[in-house]
């Protein structure tokens, strides 16, 4: 059941879209547009994203919030109209970070069975680590990913183990590396050590990249051969595939740095689950208003286009 889901999470021309973003997060993207979150502007954008004709072409899953799987478009519940178009849903599962932390380990099993019965098939939590993070951060937020991995597994829900080292700060790629060894190094330990089968998770990791504010940005081949040969040195060839985050890079960014990784290759599928690179876009032209759905679907269908290509080093 695992590896069934696993698979068609990896397909060779397709990714995942991340649309988990919490009530404060999606505030946040509403701001740039001036549009005020509720349950309904909500449900309104991610219906606009999720009935793009033709997008299930490029997107093998969607990571949905809690308020969101609990929806319906057109009577449908989400998840079951995600699936009638061939695209998995998925669960975010974390709760929000506490004191660096990311927590959601509290009744999580019971939660897991609730979405599992939704008709989650996949779920994620995010640890967020910073360049400069305390070792001691860095192994509770490893321990906590490594649980929740577990967790998952006892239910079959393949679990999306995100350890994200942020951009934010002038730091080059050298530091990003360093940091971004040492966490995937603590979370592979956590994860064996928790007895988590490592062919049954994805791992959805930054690339390594400089900080957004470094004087002198590595090129995309740079980053690419970074990010490459640091996975290779942490991250085992018994999992299955890796499927990075944007953290905040552009669309095109994001776009380019993927086919540039995918050009070089490696031992994993090597593919993606943004949020804002894919989303930026459409968020722009859809602007909260029912005339621009077609813009905004069409601004969307074209940036998956560019992502799936990049997935297979097309670009
Ligand atoms: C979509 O945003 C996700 C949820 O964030 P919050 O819990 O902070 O609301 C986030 O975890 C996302 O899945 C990843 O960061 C990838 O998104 P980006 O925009 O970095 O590609």
């Amino acid at each position: 059941m695992l590896q069934t889901i696993i698979s068609r999470l990896l397909a060779s021309t397709k990714g995942i879209l991340a649309a988990d973003e919490s009530s404060k997060t999606i505030q946040k993207r509403f701001d740039k547009i001036g549009l005020q979150s509720t349950p309904e502007t909500n449900l309104a954008y991610r219906k606009m994203l999720f009935t793009t004709p033709g997008v299930e072409e490029f997107l093998s899953g969607v990571i949905l919030y809690d308020e969101t799987i609990r929806q319906e478009i057109d009577g449908v519940p989400v998840p079951q109209y995600l699936e009638k178009r061939g695209i998995l849903p998925g669960i975010k599962v974390d709760q929000g970070i506490v004191d660096e932390i990311t927590t959601g380990l509290d009744g999580l099993s019971e939660r897991l069975t609730e979405y599992r019965n939704l008709g989650a098939k996949f779920a994620k939590w995010r640890a967020v680590i910073v360049a400069n993070q305390e070792d001691a951060f860095i192994e509770k937020n490893a321990e906590n990913l490594a649980k929740y991995a577990s967790l998952c597994q006892e239910q079959d829900i393949v679990p999306i183990v995100e350890p994200e080292v942020l951009m934010d700060g002038d730091h080059d790629l050298q530091k990003c590396q360093e940091v971004t060894a040492k966490t995937l190094k603590t979370v592979f330990a956590k994860l064996v050590g928790q007895g988590v089968v490592l062919e049954g998770v994805i791992l959805k990791p930054n690339m390594v990249i400089s900080g957004k504010d470094a004087p002198n940005k590595a090129s995309p081949k740079e980053i690419a051969e970074a990010t490459v040969k640091t996975f290779l040195e942490v991250v085992p060839t018994q999992v299955p595939g890796i499927v990075f985050l944007s953290g905040g890079q552009t669309p095109d960014e994001a776009t380019e740095n993927l086919a540039a990784i995918n050009k070089i290759g490696g031992p994993w599928q090597l593919s993606f689950s943004y949020g804002r690179a894919l989303q930026d876009e459409a968020l722009k032209a859809w602007a909260g208003k029912e005339e621009n759905v077609e813009a905004a679907q069409k601004a969307f269908f074209d940036r998956c286009k560019k992502v799936s290509l990049a997935r297979q080093g097309k670009l």
